[in-house]
């Protein structure tokens, strides 16, 4: 999977900047003996943001920018003056982007629309200067506050891809065909199993230039839901489609069974996903004459809304565009931004050679070239 542009898992460090530290300079001037302290504040450390792009598709873009760091504050000086504030950093992730504590699996975020902003870490606040820390009875206070020290976090960010529509089958069910008969792309199509091996979208145009996103994820077998085939890594792709379209070919052995098999690893990885519309394609059914077709009906799943199609021969593609249509545009339809994001389970996720990244520690902006002075505590009330 490494070398692919379809990229929907990164790890990455991230840190906030560090505030500058207050100065504890004292005024000297010629003619003025005891000028009072005038050391300045330090400015506040750049924080670390995330923001919903929706020009990006996958996390391609930050698979070799391991490291976010937002720049310190530099420290106050003479006569007042504050610190620059470090500047902050921006992480662009695609709509679709679930972020995860590497450490712990814990959920963290979801970004899910364009321009949604998120703050991740806080830059520190600056230290006082010892100006701030004059008082009647303490004229001439040599301390000023340090500031405050950087945060940091190693995040893993996971793309759900947001499609209206996820295709769900085993392998060679005819998934990817379908997608290149109704879109324009054009995904990989062979008579093998697993030809798809990451996800493809394709945008379904409509009647009255109307239209629909599907997604075409990779085949699922019998124990995906515990990480058999390809399991894990894109079922997920499955939890942010509004709609689940499953695909059973027309000469599977029994589509009941087979069906069940498929909505059972679909309910074992994710029980929430019961709560989405699904409708149910009988593909490749040029196979069939109008009898099969007939005696098959019969023993087809209850409590699903059932179509024959042929992606080869174009017979029950309208009307599968027009169920779903009428699926997705259904007042009662689920709202895809409900679904809750579970903890990540870290164990169930192989280590691979992008995971070792290891904090920096840089301490090119930590030249504090002023002396050295007593640091007052952050909690103390500067105001008084
Ligand atoms: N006769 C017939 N064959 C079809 C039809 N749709 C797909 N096929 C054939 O079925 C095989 C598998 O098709 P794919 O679209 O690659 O299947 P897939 O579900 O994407 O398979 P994976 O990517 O491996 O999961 C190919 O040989 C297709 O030509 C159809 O409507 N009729
Ligand atoms: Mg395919």
């Amino acid at each position: 999977m490494t070398g692919s542009n379809f990229v929907d898992y990164v790890k990455i460090y991230c840190r906030s900047g560090k505030g500058g530290r207050g100065s504890a300079h004292f005024r000297r001037e010629k003619y003025i003996p005891k000028g009072g302290p005038d050391g300045g504040n330090g400015g506040k450390g750049g924080s670390v943001y995330l923001r919903g792009n929706r020009n990006y598709w996958t996390l391609l873009h930050l698979k070799f920018e391991r490291h976010i760091l937002a720049t310190h504050g530099e420290g106050g000086s003479a006569k007042r003056s504050s610190g620059k504030d470090g500047e902050d950093r921006i992480i662009e992730v695609p709509c679709g982007t679930v972020v995860f504590d590497a450490g712990t699996g814990e959920y963290i975020c979801d970004i899910t629309e364009d321009k949604q902003e998120v703050l991740l870490l806080e830059g520190g606040r600056g230290g006082l200067g010892n100006w701030n820390f004059k008082t009647s009875t303490n004229q001439a206070p040599r301390y000023a506050q340090p500031g405050e020290p950087v945060r940091e976090r190693i995040i893993i960010l996971q793309l759900k891809l947001l499609a209206d529509v996820g295709l769900v089958g085993f392998p060679n069910a005819g998934k990817s065909t379908l997608l290149s008969v109704v879109s324009a792309a054009q995904p990989k199509i062979a008579d093998y199993p697993f030809t798809t091996l990451e996800p493809n979208l394709g945008i379904v145009r409509y009647r009255d230039n109307r239209s629909f996103v599907m997604a075409d994820i990779p085949g699922i077998i019998e124990g995906a839901s515990e990480g058999k085939g390809l399991g894990l890594r894109f079922l997920r792709h499955i939890e942010r489609n509004s709609l689940l379209l499953f695909m059973i070919p027309a000469d599977a052995g029994d589509i009941k069974t087979e069906y069940e098999i498929l909505h059972n690893e679909l309910v074992k990885y994710n029980p929430e996903l019961l709560t989405k519309s699904r409708v149910l394609a009988i593909t490749k059914s040029d196979m069939l004459d109008g009898e099969l077709i007939e005696a098959l009906s019969k023993g087809l799943p209850e409590n699903i809304l059932s179509v024959f199609i042929s992606s080869v021969t174009g017979s029950g593609i309208v009307e599968l565009k027009d169920i779903l249509w009428n699926e997705l545009n259904k007042e009662t339809f689920h709202d895809t931004e409900s679904i809750v994001h579970k903890n990540m389970d870290l164990s169930a996720y192989p280590i691979v050679d992008d995971d070792f990244i290891f904090p920096v520690d840089d301490d090119e902006n930590d030249r504090d070239d002023e002396e050295e002075y007593d640091e007052c505590e952050w909690d103390e009330d500067a105001e008084e």
